[in-house]
């Protein structure tokens, strides 16, 4: 099964989003394998934007995703990453259809809410960078075979 890193970023932790969130990747049928409330570490978070070194904006993001703690989890499902992106919506939330996790909660670029891995690329290289093998519990979903 494929797995993906989400994460809910410092704005939903403290505007209380982390159970409507957390309920709307569980009802789509998606299951959650690993999960902590943490604080990113400057370096972790460097790390985890790499892309985005030299932008402008990197030092605002780094800056923003250390500020408060994060709700950071791996859930995993069929096409789980294709899936999760499409609930999340457009990186904007300007631009963010109603019905997405952006487009419902979130009001500001740089705050929107939610993070998701965006290839399986990326999945693989942001699980390892914030959960320990060890932290990820692997177990039979009874109802899969009602889902699948
Ligand atoms: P994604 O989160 O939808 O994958 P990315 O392009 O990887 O989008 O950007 C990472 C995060 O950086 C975005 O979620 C957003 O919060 C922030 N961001 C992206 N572009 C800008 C920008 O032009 N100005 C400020 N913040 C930005």
């Amino acid at each position: 099964m494929e797995k993906t890193f989400l994460m809910v970023k410092p704005d939903g932790v403290q505007r209380q989003l982390i159970g409507e969130i957390v309920a709307r990747f569980e009802r789509k049928g998606l299951q959650l394998i690993g999960a902590k409330l943490m604080t990113i570490p400057v370096e972790t978070a460097e790390q985890h934007y790499g892309e985005h070194k030299g932008k402008p904006f990197f030092n605002d993001l780094v800056n923003f995703i250390t500020s408060g703690p994060v709700f950071a989890m791996v859930w995993q499902g069929k096409d789980v990453i294709e899936i999760s992106r499409q609930m999340i919506g457009k990186t904007n939330p300007k631009e963010a259809l109603p019905g997405t996790i952006r487009g419902d909660y979130g009001a500001f670029l740089s705050k929107n809410v939610i993070h998701g891995s965006d290839s399986l690329q990326s999945a693989k290289r942001e699980i390892n960078l914030f959960f320990k093998e060890e932290e990820l519990v692997a177990y039979d979903k009874l109802m899969n075979k009602w889902i699948y």
